[in-house]
C-alpha cells in the first residue's frame, strides 16, 4: 500500500517536480523538437508515482514483482525519461540525447531500447488495452502488481480507448488505475472545441469503473486520491486529474500550440521571442524552486 507522505517529503517532491520540469526544458532545447506542455503539466504526476508511489527498483528493471507504468499517450514522453533518469535508470546526462539518432531517448518510447519502457506507445488510443494485457497475465501469474495506465484527455477521442474501458469494468480488474490527463488541450485546439468529452465521470462510471477526480498539479492530493483508487477492490480506477498543461512556464500555460512545439523554435503569441524562450523558461522555474524552498522552511 502507499505510504503516508510527511512534509519533508512533500517538500522534496514539489523540488523534484520542479527539477523535472527545468531538465524537460533543458533536453527539449538541446533536442530542437518534442512536446512541452504535456510533460510540463505531468511532471507533479510522475514525481509522485516514481518518487512515493510505484513499487519498483531502478537496478532491477525486470523485477518481475514492480507496479507496471504504461504510457499511452507517448509524445509525453520527455517527463517519462527526466523521472526514469532522476530516479536512476540510466544517467541524466543522456537526457541530452533526447531524439538523436541512435539514443535510447526516441521521440516516442521503445520497449526493448530502454530498460524500465514496459511498453511502445505513440498511436494513441492503446496504452488502457495494453495495461489490461499486463494486469491480466498478473491475475494468471498470481502477482499482486498494479498496473498505473497514463492516458490523456485527447486519447479518449480514440474508439479503442472505449473498447478497453468496457471489457476493463466488466472484469472487474482492480489491480488497474488509469490516470486521465485531463488537460483540456489537444494538437489542434482545445479538447472542448474539437470533440467534447465530458461527462468522462459519467461515461466510465456507466462503464463499472470507480471514478476519481484531482487537482493533478497538487502533489498530496494526487498520492491521496491514488490511496483512494487502490482501497477499490472489485473494479478498475480512473482518476481525472485535472492539469495545467506547459505548467510552470508562464507563457506556456493553457496555450495548445505548446503541445508539440520545444522552447527555442517558433515565434508564438504571447511568448517571448524565440531565442530567449528556453532562458526565461528555466528562469521561471528557477523562481519557483526558491519559492518552494521559502515556503517550506
Ligand atoms: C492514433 C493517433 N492519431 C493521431 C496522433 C497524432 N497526435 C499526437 S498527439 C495528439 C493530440 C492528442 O491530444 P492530447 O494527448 O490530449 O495532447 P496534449 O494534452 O498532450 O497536448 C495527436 C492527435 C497519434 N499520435 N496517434
Ligand atoms: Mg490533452
Amino acid at each position: 500500500m502507499i505510504s503516508e507522505l510527511h512534509d519533508v517529503e512533500l517538500k522534496d517532491l514539489e523540488l523534484k517536480a520542479n527539477e523535472a520540469r527545468q531538465l524537460v526544458i533543458k533536453s527539449l532545447t538541446e533536442s530542437r523538437s518534442g512536446h512541452s506542455a504535456g510533460p510540463l503539466g505531468m511532471a507533479d504526476i510522475f514525481t509522485a508515482l516514481y518518487f512515493h508511489i510505484l513499487k519498483h527498483d531502478p537496478r532491477k528493471p525486470d523485477w518481475p514483482d514492480r507496479d507496471r507504468l504504461v504510457l499511452s499517450n507517448g509524445h509525453i514522453c520527455p517527463i517519462l525519461y527526466v523521472s526514469m533518469a532522476q530516479a536512476g535508470y540510466f544517467p541524466l546526462a543522456e537526457l541530452d540525447t533526447l531524439r538523436k539518432i541512435n539514443s535510447r531517448l526516441q521521440g516516442h518510447p521503445h520497449r526493448g531500447t530502454l530498460p524500465g519502457i514496459e511498453t511502445t506507445s505513440g498511436p494513441l488510443g492503446e496504452g488502457v488495452s495494453q495495461a489490461i494485457g499486463i494486469a491480466l497475465a498478473g491475475r494468471l501469474d498470481h502477482k499482486t502488481y498494479h498496473v498505473y495506465c497514463l492516458t490523456s484527455d485527447g486519447e479518449q477521442q480514440e474508439g479503442n480507448t472505449w473498447e478497453a474501458a468496457m471489457l476493463a469494468g466488466s472484469l472487474g480488474l482492480a489491480s488497474l488505475t488509469q490516470i486521465i490527463d485531463r488537460n483540456n488541450i489537444q494538437i489542434d485546439g482545445t479538447t472542448e472545441q474539437i470533440m467534447p468529452l465530458d461527462s468522462l465521470v459519467e461515461k466510465y462510471r456507466a462503464f463499472n469503473w470507480e471514478v476519481l477526480e484531482v487537482d493533478g498539479n497538487n502533489i498530496r492530493a494526487f498520492i491521496d486520491v491514488v490511496g483512494e483508487a487502490r482501497a477499490v477492490h472489485e473494479k478498475p480506477s480512473v482518476i481525472i486529474a485535472h492539469t495545467v498543461p506547459g505548467f510552470g512556464v508562464s507563457y506556456m500555460e493553457n496555450n495548445y500550440l505548446w503541445h508539440g512545439n520545444p522552447p527555442g523554435l517558433a515565434d508564438i503569441a504571447g511568448a517571448p521571442p524565440k531565442s530567449e524562450q528556453s532562458k526565461v523558461a528555466l528562469d521561471e522555474l528557477r523562481a519557483s524552486h526558491r519559492k518552494i524552498e521559502s515556503e517550506h522552511a
